[in-house]
């Protein structure tokens, strides 16, 4: 069984969002034509409550963008995104939602930040994905979305290290690309053994 994880396709993301990612809804149509080729379609949502700790507007004088030492590791702080119940948190509106089996929303807790889809920054507390696709049978995922660099690397590594069969298909992702950590992010996820496609 093969699942299509579409990473975090919301405004916020998207030109004009509050985190826009370049060209990142260039990659919505293509999306939606790919979903009929999957056994299952999971999406996640980056879905944060007000005045969560990884953004910068909670850490007096931190420029967005920065890196702060959190008690689990090192920490972007971001600027204020993908806050719970917010225009910006909602999917794209030409992404195809509705066909999805399952949503999984991440980074809900105000005191750690999760780009992965498995795992939350401390590598360690489960958003419970691993089980759903393990009881459902699904040993193949292919990845598309946004952030290349953070949430689908972070998903992608996650993934490979569980032992699933793991293939980004990086034409339909969009990267943020600060200081090298789209190729360090390549390279990550080529030695967790994920294929690049
Ligand atoms: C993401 C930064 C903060 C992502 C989420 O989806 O890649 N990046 N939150
Ligand atoms: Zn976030």
């Amino acid at each position: 069984m093969r699942a299509l994880i579409v990473i975090d396709v919301q405004n916020d993301f998207c030109p004009g969002g509050a985190l826009a990612v370049a060209g990142g809804d260039e990659i919505v149509q293509p999306i939606n034509a790919l979903m009929a080729e999957f056994d299952a379609v999971i999406l996640t949502q980056d879905w944060h409550p007000a005045g969560h700790s990884s953004f910068a507007s909670q850490h007096p004088g931190a420029a967005p963008y920065s890196l702060t030492d959190m008690p689990y590791g090192p920490q972007v702080l971001w600027p204020d995104h993908c806050v719970q119940g917010s225009t910006g948190a909602n999917f794209h509106m030409e992404l195809e939602a509705d066909r999805a089996d399952l949503i999984i929303r991440k980074g809900f807790r105000p005191e750690i930040d999760s780009y992965s889809a498995f795992f939350e920054n401390d590598h360690e507390t489960p958003t419970g994905l691993e089980g759903y696709l393990r009881t459902r049978g699904i040993a193949e995922l292919v990845m598309v979305g946004l952030a290349t660099d953070f949430c689908v690397n972070f998903s992608a590594v996650d993934a490979a290290n569980l032992g699933f069969e793991v293939s980004v298909r990086q034409n339909l992702c969009r990267a943020i690309d600060m200081d090298g950590s789209l190729v360090a992010a390549q390279d990550g996820m080529r030695q967790a053994g994920v294929t690049l496609a």
